[in-house]
């Protein structure tokens, strides 16, 4: 039985200013495949998702995108 522990990766989002932003962003996540569940700390721009399989880092790029936002360095 192929059973896998979750992936999670930390990831900055620059430009997030109020619970509106962290609900674009945490959808436009979860919508991804394989996403369990999107941790956003608004007060840094700290968003941990946390996943079934590796996600790559321009579907990442892609769904902040989507939501208005962008990534920091
Ligand atoms: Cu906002």
């Amino acid at each position: 039985m192929a059973v896998q522990a979750p992936f999670r990766i930390t990831v900055t989002v620059t430009g997030m200013s109020c619970d509106h932003c962290v609900g674009a962003v945490t959808e436009e996540l979860r919508a991804l495949s394989g996403v369990r569940s999107v941790d956003v700390t608004l007060g840094t721009g700290a968003v941990t998702i946390t996943s079934d399989r590796e996600l790559n880092g321009a579907e990442i790029t892609g769904a902040v995108a989507e939501a208005g936002y962008a990534l920091a360095d």
